[in-house]
């Protein structure tokens, strides 16, 4: 029996049903094992080892092998998009992107996203410039980008958070009137489409991430899709020091090659894509129907026009409804195991460097400041089972029902 499925097993057999009591409350937490966001998906395990046997035999195992050319094939031709650019993680792929569109002085960019799409900037001196997002949709609020716009503005840096499509065509619009790049952080959004057009070919690039924790993952890998013949090109360069052949190196660059046993894994789980896919989206509707009717508690939606690969699963916590803070209920979630996360608080605008560097940026950024208050994400992929989600829901359900007490209890640990 597969950990997780014993795992699930042990915690329904245990009485996880009918529990009375949480691990908050005194109780033995009811999962043994921690139960995470972000396990990695696993492929067939036959197909990826063959594909290393294949790699060990020609002894080729990085700088523009045979399974990253592949992969960046493979990638091209499923999203329809000319060039794809395969690199060693999306952090990576940022940089490098943004470095061969020449963006300098400020770009604009939400905060409420992992802290990768500012740093991407900063590290190359460009200023981030925060915009604030839409509350109902958690991408940048393409209403709140013109004033931000100043003569040093060189482009807008957008993220399909969650994997749910941004304003594009408002946000190119935007970029196209004010002769700005604009380039997405499609980390999440692997899979999706925003309508009929799948995601990887709008604005000047969008860059993928296949990190361990990511719907399709590498491992640690990163991709750039555009349909830029000039621009894929410098970026080729970038990603291995500028050579343009032995001895010539034509251009500054970086080490932001894939190594080929990073793309081997990423083929195979190319393979496992719908695989995948069922699999989140079932864990997403199991949720759907165990959180139902919890007041206070909201869970975003996606919507089946736009393809989601219904890889993240965020809860939105009304704590005046619920009658427990979002923080309170992780700290229940974690005393039961479940580490459940609150990305991306507190907002990339109050971690370094650029709490000290811009003070005052919350001012600008109500809505990411409360948003970032209210939300959770939950473990679903393919390392939790059924079982497990049904019993994340009763502790949700079971912590809403008793939240007098649980509120107490918590608050008296607080003071030990
Ligand atoms: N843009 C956006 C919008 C992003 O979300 C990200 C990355 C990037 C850019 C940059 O992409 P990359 O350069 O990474 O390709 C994680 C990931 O490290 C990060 O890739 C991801 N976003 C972010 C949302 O989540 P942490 O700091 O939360 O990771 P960590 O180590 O806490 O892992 C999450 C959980 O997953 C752990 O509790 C344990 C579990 N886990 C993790 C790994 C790596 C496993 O069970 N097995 C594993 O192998 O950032």
């Amino acid at each position: 029996m597969d950990a997780s499925v014993k795992r699930g097993h042990d915690a329904a057999e245990s009485g996880a049903k009918d529990r009375t009591i949480l691990a908050v409350l005194g109780a033995t937490p009811v999962f043994s094992e921690a139960i995470h966001v972000g396990r990695p998906n696993i492929g067939n395990r036959q197909r990826f080892l063959e594909r290393i046997e294949t790699m060990l035999d020609r002894r080729y195992l990085t700088n523009s092998g045979p399974f990253e050319r592949e992969l960046e094939q493979r990638l091209s031709g499923m999203l329809g998009v000319r060039y794809c650019v395969a690199m060693c993680n999306a952090t990576v792929a940022l940089e490098i992107a943004i470095r061969a569109l020449n963006l300098t002085g400020e770009v604009i960019v939400p905060s409420f996203t992992f802290v990768a799409t500012a740093h991407a900037l900063q590290w190359q001196q460009i200023t981030p410039v925060f915009c604030d997002i839409d509350p109902l949709t958690h991408n940048i609020n393409p209403r709140k980008i013109e004033h931000l716009i100043t003569p040093r503005t060189s482009g807008i840096l957008a993220v399909h958070l969650w994997g749910r499509p941004c304003a594009i065509e408002e946000l190119q619009a935007i970029a196209d009137a004010n002769g700005l790049a604009l380039l997405f952080d499609a980390a999440h959004a692997f899979g999706c489409t925003y309508g009929t057009r799948k995601i990887g070919g709008f604005g000047r690039a969008e860059v993928l991430s296949f990190h361990a924790t990511k719907f399709i993952s590498a491992g640690e890998g990163g991709a750039v899709m555009t349909n830029d013949a000039a621009l894929a090109e410098r970026m080729q360069l970038m990603k291995n020091f500028g050579f343009a052949g032995y001895d010539n190196v034509i251009s500054i660059g970086t080490n932001g090659k894939m190594n080929e046993l990073s793309a081997a894994m990423g083929l195979t789980h190319l393979e496992s894509l719908e695989e995948f896919a069922r699999t989140n989206r079932t864990n997403f509707e199991t949720y759907e129907h165990n959180l139902g009717g919890i007041r206070g508690l909201s869970l975003l939606r996606y919507d089946e026009e736009n393809s989601p690969n219904y890889h993240y699963v965020v809860v939105e916590v009304d704590a005046r409804e619920f009658g427990l803070t979002r923080d309170q209920l992780v700290r229940v979630l974690h005393a039961e195991n479940v580490l459940a996360r609150r990305y991306f608080y507190p907002g990339v605008h109050r971690m370094e460097p650029y709490r000290s560097l811009f003070p005052d940026a919350r001012h600008a950024l109500p809505e990411t400041e409360a948003v970032a208050e209210r939300v959770l994400v939950l473990p679903t992929g393919r390392g939790v089972t059924t079982v497990d989600i049904e019993t994340i829901c009763r502790i949700i359900r079971y912590a809403a029902e008793n939240r007098g007490s649980v509120a107490r209890a918590l608050k008296e640990t607080q003071q030990k």
